[in-house]
């Protein structure tokens, strides 16, 4: 049998060839036989660039049709879809031109040259094209071109459960980014169980938000939806002003805590924009029990907030049918094994705090090329190490309290403090600097530089200065705190801890 992800998905597509897939706010709505035609199309454009079975397709493009087209043709041709932020710089997508090795790597109009210097300076051999028509030989272009009579039908790539299908980028503790490898097994059952659990209903249509380079918009949205082949209204991006408008039209959103913080701060959001609504569910980040309080208040609605990871897919979720509470992640979903454990991997007593470890079908099979982080990252019983932490109650439901790892999650986004610290201790104006998140009321975290500066203060507009080009805006500071010197423990590690409690305000109003 065929185990190629893309399988499953042809199969529901086959069934609703005529039923609308994308909804767009500018532009013909496309549908799942659409959807088909074209994935077959990307795929045969794929082979006719000699991208092979198991070849790395690396994109960074917008949010489009032609982009979901490229990612299912990706995997219908068994190549690895390798989606990166849209916001990183040039100087960041190098590393993942020659980490990942991609045989084609897709940006967006008007890239091409840029990144084409690039890999002619690495020396990485690489075709690079873009998405969109610009009469130069872009992948748009190439598709328009091709020979439409006869066309023969693509078969789908023969693949094993095991194979890879993607590789999601999440940034390491040492500042070099990872390549979570994830399967077709891994995609698949992820995908199957989150139907079932959040009872995908036939006439479902999902709110589609998200970026479409993670794993919450480009996974676990779309999946769902495309499983059962219901529609997705479609969005370029989160615009609070374009979800009012499409929510009486929508049954399901899935969101990041920062979309709830913003449609409560708009007035005219209220329950009646949401009295069909089936279900909102919230995750990538915590949401606090205040925004699921208040927004319950004001729409009747609860939201459903689950627990994922690149690495793992989906963990944990609140029930569809039952409690769902505040502060709380919920139940393992079926096949998730999970355990909370002490560093040294011993399971803890019921409702102490330790680090959850996660085990079973949904978790990916290791960093791309890097075989000893991995084996750092894995128990030998085959668990996976989060890194984040939680209890267990006696009913099994999980509650996360923080995180071992140095991470800090900005608006959904991984934000890893080494990264930007190495860069401001580069500065000529810093002698050391301690990054830290602090609660901020619209991303969740805002990143702040704590910095001990070498002669005059330094301010905001310097360390954007020195940062702009090299690191994505969204990990920039928002604010710089200057210290005569760093709070450290007795073994000399910095105490971001004592950082974080000083400078908990800083974003209130006011501050
Ligand atoms: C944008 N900006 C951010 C930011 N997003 N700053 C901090 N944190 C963020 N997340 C900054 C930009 O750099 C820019 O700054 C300014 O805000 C405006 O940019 P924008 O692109 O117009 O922002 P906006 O559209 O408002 O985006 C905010 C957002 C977006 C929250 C809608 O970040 C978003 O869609 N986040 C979702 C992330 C996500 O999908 N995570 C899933 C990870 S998967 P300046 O200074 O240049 O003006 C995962 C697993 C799981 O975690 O469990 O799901
Ligand atoms: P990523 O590497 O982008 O996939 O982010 C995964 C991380 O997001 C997890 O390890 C958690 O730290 C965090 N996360 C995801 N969902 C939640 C949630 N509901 N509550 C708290 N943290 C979450």
């Amino acid at each position: 049998m065929n185990e190629n992800f893309f399988a499953l998905l042809s199969h529901a597509f086959q069934q609703k060839p005529e039923g609308t897939a994308l909804i767009l706010d500018d532009g013909e709505d496309l549908t799942y036989g659409d959807l088909e035609r074209q994935s077959a199309d990307c795929a045969a454009l794929l082979a006719s660039l000699a991208v092979e079975p198991g070849d790395r397709v690396l994109v960074q493009a917008g949010k489009s049709p032609e982009s979901v087209a490229l990612y299912l043709g990706c995997l219908r041709a068994g190549a690895v879809y390798v989606p990166i932020n849209t916001a990183y710089t040039p100087t960041e997508v190098a590393y993942f031109l020659k980490d990942a090795s991609p045989r084609l790597f897709v940006c967006d109009p008007g890239a091409e040259q840029v990144f084409r210097d690039l890999a002619a300076q690495e020396a990485t051999a690489v075709d690079i094209r873009s998405l969109g028509v610009d009469g130069q030989g872009s992948l748009t272009d190439a598709l328009a071109a091709l020979d439409p009579d006869p066309r023969q039908p693509i078969p789908v790539v023969e693949r094993s459960g095991r194979d890879l299908a993607a590789i999601l980028y999440t940034s390491g503790t040492t500042g070099r980014s990872k390549g979570a490898m994830l399967t077709h097994e891994n995609l698949a059952v992820s995908g199957v169980v989150l139907v079932d659990c959040w009872g995908w209903q036939e006439d479902d249509v999902l709110l589609h938000a998200l970026p479409i380079f993670h794993v919450h918009g480009l996974f676990i949205a779309m999946h769902c939806a495309m499983l059962k082949a219901t529609p997705m209204i479609f969005l370029s991006g989160f615009d609070a002003s374009k979800v009012i408008d499409a929510l009486p039209r929508a049954t399901v959103m899935m969101g990041v805590p920062t979309f709830y913080t913003r449609l409560l701060a708009r007035e005219d959001f209220d329950a009646g924009l949401c009295s069909h609504m089936r279900l909102f569910i919230s995750g990538s980040a915590p949401l606090t029990s205040q925004t699921f309080e208040v927004f319950e208040a004001r729409t009747g609605h609860r939201i459903l907030e689950r627990y994922g990871m690149s690495e793992t897919m989906m963990n944990v979720s609140n029930p569809l049918v039952g409690q769902r509470i505040a502060g709380t992640v919920g139940f393992p979903l079926p096949g998730v094994q999970l355990r909370i454990a002490t560093e040294d991997g011993r399971p803890v007593p019921t409702g102490e705090v330790g680090v959850i470890e996660v085990r079973g079908p949904n978790v990916f099979c290791g960093y791309w090329q890097m075989p000893e982080k991995t084996a750092e990252e894995f128990r030998p019983d085959g668990y996976f190490i989060t890194g984040d932490q939680a209890f267990m109650d006696e009913t099994g439901r999980v509650t996360i309290v923080g995180r071992e790892k140095d991470m800090i999650i900005s608006g959904g986004y991984n934000v890893y403090p080494k990264e930007i610290e190495v860069l401001l201790d580069e500065m000529p104006e810093v002698v050391e600097s301690a990054v830290i998140g602090v609660p901020h009321a619209d991303f969740g975290e805002g990143v702040v530089a704590v910095v001990v500066p070498a002669g005059a203060e330094v301010s905001v507009a310097q360390t954007d200065t020195a940062l702009d080009g090299r690191i994505a805006r969204f990990k920039q500071p928002k604010r710089v705190i200057n210290v005569p010197e760093l709070p450290r423990n007795a073994m000399g590690k910095v105490q971001k801890n004592q950082l974080r409690s000083i400078h908990a305000a800083l974003f209130e109003e006011g501050a």
